[in-house]
């Protein structure tokens, strides 16, 4: 490719809106363009790298014996009826009319569609398993679409689906996309991990997600040094001991604290720690209200307690909310004195001697709060609902933890029958009678790969691209287009590297050598083949890596052959065993 015949529109600036460096270098490498809040165009580079993302995802697949179809954009809204979907989900599912009035919704996942397709195209056992997937644009209206592709709203998924006729087949079919997952990531030049993971709303029981490490990754996983257990934290089970205080407790007081509603505010307004402080929370769900009681220095882990009460979705109780239940205003909820059913209680607390609570009326906290005495211990009740922290330990095996941010570049599920039961999806089994699939799901962020690539392969120059997702391989950069000798080698070279197919691009512009030194640095060439006018007064042309591992000067005749071999010898750092 021609540059001067190219469309790489980069830029000097930082585009304002660009919070972490895959969404910056993307903008300024000419890769993506916005088009409206996390909806954006892939401009020839962009789309060379998502087709590279693709290609290896493809392979894989196909490997694994899966088979690809293309399912809808639109999606009718029975399809969601039926599987009760259609009302669990609210502003994230974009909805709309068609011209007969009828409903739609465009895809952000298409567990309903391909349950549709395989009720009534697959009857028998005999045609089992089957594994179905796509490459596809999806839509969510997320809230908050950041990061550039990292949190788009329209972004391109690979979504597949396992049919089983038993469960042992599910997890062999689980396991062909734990494999597939391993070499794609991989083949894609990605240091990850493979973590436990909720399975959320979506049912089903086992669940892992693969995760790019990465200081911006917006997961957080924690890992066992000792024996490899790894988790989100979301789902994370940890060791902890909450030592027994021999403090005699004091009698329960009340004292005025006004204004102060924080635990930082409180605690520090009454001279104690957070640790002394029991924080009780109040949450709406579609269960209805819960109150959560956990030690002022933790989180609450949201998602458990989600899981755990058995809701779709849960958040914070509004002001309102609280004050109907606590008879105060937001900062002054405790447990004491309070009569309300649905409550959890974080072990942490349990233990705590002589703590401080909310006394559930404005400007006045507990003091010297004792529970057990104070507010009842409800054994079953009691579990463990707080965010792990450095320094609890493996469930398995005690070793202290690690923990890491990630970027969640694919998900696998064991989903069981949570869509063909309530989709009456179904086969004949080998005697002849009924029974409803056992199916899989498993995703991988195609789009986002690309960011996640970039966060972890890149300079302050620039990107670093791992050759095998790379727009091009090389570039060949002649330093200065007037000069007819150094044109006439570039355009040799670069006619021998198209003939045996190496992806090439040519910088032709007429610009300095250093405006496109800087183009290429950014836009991550994994190699650049500078042919210069000293260089060529000794024979020569210069090869460089982009990671700034290899610098070599070849005599002309050799650098088709030389910057040959080094691609090979690169591509093959990106293959699996
Ligand atoms: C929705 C909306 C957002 C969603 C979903 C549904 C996430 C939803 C989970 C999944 C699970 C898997 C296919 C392949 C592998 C993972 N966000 N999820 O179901 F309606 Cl608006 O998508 N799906």
């Amino acid at each position: 490719m021609r540059l001067t015949r190219y469309l790489v529109p980069t830029l000097k600036e930082d585009p304002k809106e660009a919070e972490i460096v895959s969404h910056n270098y993307l903008v300024r490498g000419g890769f993506i363009r916005k088009v409206a809040a996390g909806i954006y165009d892939f401009l020839p580079l962009g789309l060379r790298v998502v087709k590279k993302i693709e290609n290896i995802v493809r392979e894989e697949m196909d490997r694994a014996g899966a088979l690809e179809i293309l399912m809808p954009a639109v999606i009718p809204a029975e399809l969601w009826q039926e599987s009760g979907r259609w009302d669990l989900y609210g502003k994230e599912l974009l909805r709309f009319k068609d011209r007969h009035d009828r409903d739609f919704c465009l895809g952000p996942t298409h567990e309903e569609v391909v349950t549709d397709i395989v009720r009534r195209e697959v009857r028998s056992y005999k045609q089992l398993p089957i594994n179905l997937y796509q490459i596809q644009t999806k839509f969510r209206d997320e809230p908050r679409p950041r990061f550039g592709l990292m949190r788009g709203r329209e972004f391109i998924m690979k979504d597949a689906y396992s049919f089983d006729a038993d469960w042992d087949g599910l997890d062999r079919s689980y396991q062909a996309m734990y494999e597939a997952y391993t070499r794609i990531f991989k083949r894609c030049g990605l240091e990850f991990r493979v973590v436990e993971a909720d399975t959320g709303n979506i049912g089903g029981t086992d669940s892992h997600e693969f995760m790019v490490l990465a200081e911006t990754g917006e997961d957080r996983i924690v890992s066992c040094p000792g024996c490899g257990y790894a988790a989100n934290v979301e789902r994370a089970d940890f060791k902890t001991d909450y030592p027994l205080s021999d403090m005699e407790m004091m009698p329960l007081e009340k004292v005025h604290t006004p204004s102060q509603r924080t635990i930082e505010e409180v605690s520090k307004f009454l001279k104690t720690s957070p640790k002394k402080m029991i924080k009780t929370l109040i949450y709406s769900t579609d269960k209805g209200e819960v109150m959560v009681l956990v030690r002022g220095d933790y989180d609450v882990n949201e998602v458990k307690v989600r899981n755990i009460i058995g809701a779709n979705w849960i958040e914070l109780a509004d002001e309102e909310t609280i004050e109907k239940i606590t008879g105060a205003p937001v900062g002054f909820a405790g447990p004491v004195g309070l009569k309300f059913d649905k409550i959890l209680i974080d072990k942490s607390i349990v233990n705590i001697r002589n703590g401080i609570t909310g006394a559930n009326e404005e400007d006045y906290h507990y003091v010297n709060v004792n529970p057990g005495r104070d507010f009842p211990i409800i054994e079953e009740k009691v579990v463990n609902i707080r965010m792990p922290v450095e320094g609890d330990r493996c469930p398995k095996c005690g070793t202290p933890l690690e923990f890491y941010r990630g970027i969640e570049v694919g998900h696998i599920f064991k989903l069981g029958t949570k869509y063909s039961e309530s989709m009456n999806a179904t086969f004949l089994d080998k005697d002849g009678k009924e029974k409803l699939f056992i199916m899989g799901c498993y995703g991988i962020g195609v789009t986002r790969v690309a960011s996640a690539a970039i966060e972890q392969n890149h300079d302050e120059k620039g990107i670093i691209w791992p050759i095998s997702i790379a727009p091009f391989e090389v570039i060949l950069l002649p330093t200065n287009w007037d000069k007819e000798e150094v044109r006439s080698v570039a355009e040799k070279i670069y006619g021998e590297l198209l003939q045996k197919s190496v992806e090439v691009v040519i910088d032709d512009r007429g610009e300095r050598a250093g405006f496109k030194f800087k183009d290429a640095d950014l836009i991550g060439y994994p190699f650049k083949i500078v042919v210069g006018e000293k260089g060529l007064e000794k024979g020569i042309v210069e090869i460089k890596s982009r990671k700034g591992d290899i610098a070599v000067e070849v005599k002309i005749d050799n650098a088709v052959e030389k910057i040959i071999d080094l691609i090979d010898k690169e591509r093959k750092k990106y293959l699996p065993e």
